[in-house]
């Protein structure tokens, strides 16, 4: 009988049959479960032959459910690794070839343009304290800026950063002037419409030098030659302005990049587009961080308005959806 249930251990093909085949001999009504029940009615002289008879049964058919479970197995991780099969050589008639994000593409220009005139490149973290966001920046408790409806607060009073400043206030704290500096990063504010969403991104610069070193002539002049590197032959326009954290403040207009400044839809009619911020910086700024003797410049734009303006893109939204058909437009 043992070696009848050996040969059907040989030919069993899968491990399904092969459990099936464990229960007929080792279940509940299995051959040897009952075949070890008989004991009792076994004469008591037989009893010592019969039990070592069986336990040989169960030694050597244990083996052989063992050995044939492990044969299937690897037989079945074969097969799998032959189906799965991949040539990385392969040569493939039409790769898929990917492309920078227009953001991405913008961002590098804007970083690419300042790190050839030695401005360094700064980043910090994106959930902020207070005082590197806010306070530090003239922007005091009370201020309309820091109103919840505009701001991410987390739930043990930290922000998260409205704007790439704080890392202006951190490079300001752990470096000494002259300072060169651009900040690129996302930003958060509670804003969600056809020109918001309320992860955008930035670029900020900070230059700071002794007193009566810097003067608004050379902001303007980088400036300028800035819009020009980033949107070609474009007329450029400073108007008076306020922010918090320079004085005097100034945004900045180029020449509308659909209508040449004749006046359309996009601008409004007015020929002009605004593109950035900027300005002297503060005195309470520097106070804030320690610094004396010193002056400066800063200026801020919006990355993904940039990124629309060299596109020609409509839609602020485009950006956001990951959509292949607008991505392959830009190869
Ligand atoms: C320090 C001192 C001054 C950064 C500045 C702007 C003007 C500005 C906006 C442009 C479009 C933000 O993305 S936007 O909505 N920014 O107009 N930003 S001056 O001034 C600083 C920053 C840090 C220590």
């Amino acid at each position: 009988m043992n070696t009848n249930w050996l040969e059907k251990i040989d030919t069993i093909k899968s491990l399904e049959e092969l459990e099936n085949l464990r229960i007929d001999i080792f279940g509940k009504k299995g051959y040897l479960t009952l075949e070890f029940a008989k004991m009792k009615e076994v004469p008591n002289e037989e009893k010592k032959e019969f039990a070592k008879h069986l336990n040989e049964a169960k030694i050597s058919l244990t083996e052989a459910l063992e050995n044939k479970k492990t044969i299937l197995m690897v037989d079945a991780l074969d097969k799998q690794l032959k189906s799965e099969k991949i040539d990385v050589t392969k040569f493939v008639a039409n790769p898929q070839i990917g492309a920078a994000h227009p953001v991405q593409f913008t961002m590098d220009r804007i970083i690419t343009y300042f790190q050839n005139l030695n401005f360094s490149v700064e980043d910090g973290p994106l959930v902020e304290d207070d005082f590197y966001n806010f306070e530090a920046l003239n922007l005091p408790a009370y201020h309309p800026a820091r109103d919840m409806q505009d701001t991410f607060y987390t739930k043990d009073g930290k922000v998260l950063r409205t704007h790439t400043s704080p890392v202006q206030i951190r490079t300001m704290l752990a470096q000494k002037p002259p300072i060169r500096m651009i900040a690129p990063g996302s930003v958060f504010r509670k804003d969600f419409d056809l020109t918001h969403t309320p992860m955008f991104h930035q670029v900020e610069g900070l230059v700071v030098a002794g007193e009566g070193e810097i003067s608004f002539a050379n902001l303007k002049y980088v400036m300028v030659e800035f819009l020009k590197h980033m949107f070609g032959d474009v007329e450029v326009r400073f108007r008076p302005s306020f922010f918090p954290f320079t004085e005097p403040s100034s945004e900045v207009d180029i020449s509308c990049v659909f209508c040449k400044g004749k006046g359309c839809r996009v601008c409004s009619g007015t020929g002009w587009l605004e593109v950035l911020g900027c300005g002297i910086v503060d005195i309470n700024v520097f106070e804030a961080v320690g610094y004396k003797n010193v002056s400066g410049y800063a200026f801020g734009l919006g990355v993904e308005r940039f990124a629309m303006l060299i596109h020609k893109i409509g839609d602020l939204r485009s950006l956001f959806e990951s959509d292949i058909r607008l991505l392959g437009q830009f190869k």
